[in-house]
């Protein structure tokens, strides 16, 4: 009875596996469908799409980072974390990524090499949003040894150190949302967004964003925040025109 029940078990999370796996394959399957959907053309009278996106409710005071480690370099003083930064006044949200979901056709994507820094022990930007197929440069402006570590499942993941002053380049070919942080200092974290179509903007730091030159058309729009998760909504863009689009996040409870 024991053993039929132990082997059940491994039978059951065994078949778990698979069913997993096959949703991750899936994923894969899918978003790999998507990046390939969408085609560059010539936009001709396209709209634009500007708003904010806001925190609803009382703002959550900012966890603090305790500096442990090459306070020298890092600072004596705690930091703040920018894992939700809110504007008092506006209540705007920063580094927020919004883009278009569902978009087939539209501008070429701008593969460029972006820069991710480690600066006084902290990720500059905090959120970083790029192209499918874009290097970054993956930067080091202190004197201490910093490591870069990506939480990627599509893209190579690496863990790789790098010291002061030092640069590694790597490149992102496949849409995903990617942690990254550095195993010396365990309050460092950041995030490379990457897009499989050009329509994005991260929010500036008073919830601001602006994408442009999009063809006319009604498209998915979603906005994402690393503690608040996604949110979505449906545009309706004009040629010439800008159409104005909120998002707003409520307290998680
Ligand atoms: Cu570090």
């Amino acid at each position: 009875m024991v053993k039929s029940l132990r082997y059940g078990t491994i039978i059951g999370s065994l078949m778990l596996g698979v069913i997993s796996n096959s949703i991750w394959m899936g994923n894969i399957a899918m978003a790999q469908a998507k990046g390939e959907a969408y085609k560059e053309v010539d936009v001709k009278d396209g709209g634009s799409i500007v708003g904010t996106v806001r925190f609803d409710g009382d703002i959550p005071n900012a966890k603090i980072l305790k500096v442990d480690k090459d306070e020298q370099t890092c600072g004596h003083e705690n930091k703040q974390s920018e894992e939700l930064v809110i504007n008092g006044e506006s209540k705007g949200i920063k580094n927020v990524v919004v883009s278009l979901v569902d978009i087939a056709a539209g501008k070429k994507a701008e593969v460029t090499t972006a820069a991710l820094d480690q600066k006084e022990c902290l990720f500059i930007p905090h959120v970083l949003a790029v192209s499918a197929g874009s290097n970054v440069d993956l930067l080091n402006s202190d004197n201490v040894m910093h490591n870069l570590h990506s939480w990627s499942i599509k893209n190579a993941a690496f863990n790789e150190g790098v010291s002061g002053g030092g640069k590694m380049t790597k490149k992102f070919d496949l849409p995903e949302i990617v942690k990254i942080t550095c195993d010396v200092h365990k309050w460092m974290s950041s995030y490379i967004v990457v897009k499989n179509n050009p329509y994005f903007a991260v929010t500036d730091e008073n919830g601001s964003f602006r994408i442009e030159n999009v063809p006319a058309g009604t498209y998915k729009i979603e906005a994402w925040q690393e503690k608040l998760g996604k949110k979505t909504s449906d545009v309706t863009v004009k040629p010439k025109e800008e159409t104005a689009v909120g998002f707003v996040y409520t307290a998680k409870k």
